[in-house]
C-alpha cells in the first residue's frame, strides 16, 4: 500500500515494486481533476496492469478510509508518502499540514495497530526536523529543532513511528529523507522551479526568474534512489530509523549556475541581498531575488550522514549532483519545447 502515489516518490516507489512483481495498492485522494500525470504510464500501460496497481480512494484526514483499505488489502507493507510537503504552504497552512503531515502517520499506525496487521510500516520523515541545525552533518542521533509547521508536523509523525515501534512492537521505521529531486518533481520546489524557468527562457516564454533565498544550502539527491532506500528499510530484519543523503551541500545560487551553464548562459551575480540579479553573458537580467518568496524562519543549511544506511543496507546514492542537474533541464527542455509549440500553433 504506498500513500502518496501520485507525487514525486510515490510515482518512483509504484514503479520499483511492479519491476519486483508486487501487488500495488496506491491511495488517491479526490481531486476535481485528474491528479494521475506521474503515474499514467503505469496505470494505462497493459504490462503494469499485469503486475497490478491497483487505485483506492483514500485520504490522510479521513481515519474511516485508512480502515477500509487496510481492512479489504491487509497490505504486508504500507508506504507512507502522503503529505503537505511543501514547507512555504505550511506557513499559510499549520493546522491543516498538521492535520496531514502529523495526524495522517497516526492515523494509519493505529489503524494497523486496530487491526492487528503484520503490515511493516515506512514514514516518510524528512531533513526539515534538524531545522535548526545542531550539527555540521546532520545523522541519525542530531537533536531536532523545526523551523516551519512543516517540520513540527514531520517531527511529530517521526516520534509517533518510534513510539509505535517500541510501544507495541508495530514493524514502523523512519526514512530520514534530505531533498531528493527528479523531472517528476512538483514545480513549487526550488530545483523544478529554476530548471523550468530556465527551460522556458531559453524558448522565449519567460523573460526572468524570481526566487528568494540564494544562500540556502541543501543536500540533493534523486528521488529514484531514495525510494530504493525506503524500500530496503523494510526488507531488514530488524527495524530502524535511517538518514538517507549524499552527504553534499549546495546553494540554491550553485543550483542556478549549473542550470543556467546548461542552457548556455552562464550567469555573473551582481548586488547583493533582495537587489542580487543574476544576468546573462548579453547582460540581459535573467534571475532576481524577490524577498516575498522568504520564509519567516529558514533552514539555512542542510548536509546529511547517510554512512548508516550505507552499511546496515548497503545504500548508496547512484546521481551525482551534476547527473542530476542535466537530468532535469533536458526533460525540462522538451516541456518547454511542447509548451512552444502549443504557443504557436496556428489553432492558439
Ligand atoms: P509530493 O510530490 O508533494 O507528493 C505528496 C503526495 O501526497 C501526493 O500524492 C498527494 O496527492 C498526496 N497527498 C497530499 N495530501 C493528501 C491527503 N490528505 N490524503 C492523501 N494523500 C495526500 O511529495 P514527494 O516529494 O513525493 O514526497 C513524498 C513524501 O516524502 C512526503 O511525505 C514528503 O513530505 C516526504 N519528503 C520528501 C522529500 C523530498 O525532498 N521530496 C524529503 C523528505 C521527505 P495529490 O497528487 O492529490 O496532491
Ligand atoms: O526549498 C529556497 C528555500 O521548497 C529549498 C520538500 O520536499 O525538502 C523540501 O523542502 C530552499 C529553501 O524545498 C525559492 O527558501 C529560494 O531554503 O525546494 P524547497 P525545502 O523547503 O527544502 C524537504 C527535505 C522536505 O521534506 C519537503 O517536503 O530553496 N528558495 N528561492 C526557494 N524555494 C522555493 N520553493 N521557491 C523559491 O523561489
Amino acid at each position: 500500500m504506498v500513500t502518496g502515489v501520485t507525487g514525486q516518490d510515490g510515482s518512483y516507489l509504484a514503479e520499483l515494486l511492479l519491476s519486483k512483481g508486487y501487488e500495488v495498492w496506491g491511495v488517491v485522494r479526490r481531486r476535481s481533476s485528474t491528479a494521475l500525470a506521474r503515474i499514467d504510464h503505469l496505470v494505462e500501460n497493459d504490462d503494469a496492469l499485469d503486475s497490478s496497481l491497483h487505485l483506492v480512494n483514500g485520504d490522510l484526514r479521513d481515519t474511516g478510509s485508512l480502515l477500509k483499505i487496510l481492512r479489504q488489502v491487509r497490505p504486508d507493507e504500507v508506504y507512507n508518502l502522503a503529505a503537505q510537503s511543501d514547507v512555504k504552504v505550511s506557513f499559510d497552512l499549520p493546522e491543516y499540514t498538521a492535520d496531514v503531515t502529523g495526524l495522517g502517520p497516526l492515523r494509519i499506525l493505529e489503524a494497523i495497530r486496530e487491526l492487528d496487521l503484520p503490515s511493516r510500516y515506512f514514514q516518510a520523515s524528512s531533513s526539515e526536523m534538524y531545522g535548526l541545525v545542531r550539527d555540521s552533518l546532520q545523522s541519525e542521533g542530531t537533536p531536532l529543532h523545526p523551523r516551519s509547521p512543516y517540520g513540527s508536523a514531520k517531527a511529530f509523525a517521526y516520534y509517533t513511528t518510534r513510539n509505535y515501534r517500541e510501544a507495541y512492537g508495530l514493524f514502523a521505521v523512519n526514512g530520514i529523507m534530505f531533498n531528493h529531486e527528479s523531472p517528476r518533481r512538483g514545480e513549487s520546489f526550488v530545483t523544478r522551479k529554476i530548471s523550468l524557468a530556465a527551460a522556458r527562457i531559453h524558448y522565449g516564454l519567460q523573460e526572468t526568474l524570481q526566487l528568494g533565498n540564494l544562500d540556502a544550502r541543501r543536500d540533493w539527491g534523486f528521488a529514484g534512489d531514495y525510494m530504493e532506500g525506503a524500500w530496503r528499510m523494510l526488507q531488514t530484519d530488524h527495524p530502524s530509523d535511517y538518514v538517507l543523503a549524499t552527504g553534499e551541500s549546495r546553494s540554491v545560487r550553485e543550483f542556478c549556475e549549473l542550470v543556467f551553464q546548461e542552457i548556455d548562459q552562464p550567469l555573473t551575480w551582481r548586488g547583493i541581498g533582495p537587489e542580487e540579479v543574476g544576468v546573462g553573458p548579453d547582460g540581459r537580467m535573467l534571475v532576481e531575488v524577490n524577498p516575498q518568496l522568504y520564509r519567516p524562519t529558514e533552514v539555512d543549511i542542510l548536509q546529511g550522514d547517510a554512512s548508516r544506511a550505507g552499511g546496515d543496507l548497503d545504500w548508496q546514492p547512484t546521481v551525482s549532483f551534476q547527473e542530476l542537474v542535466r537530468m532535469m533541464v533536458t526533460s525540462d527542455l522538451e516541456v518547454a519545447e511542447r509548451q512552444a509549440a502549443r504557443e504557436n500553433s496556428p489553432s492558439k
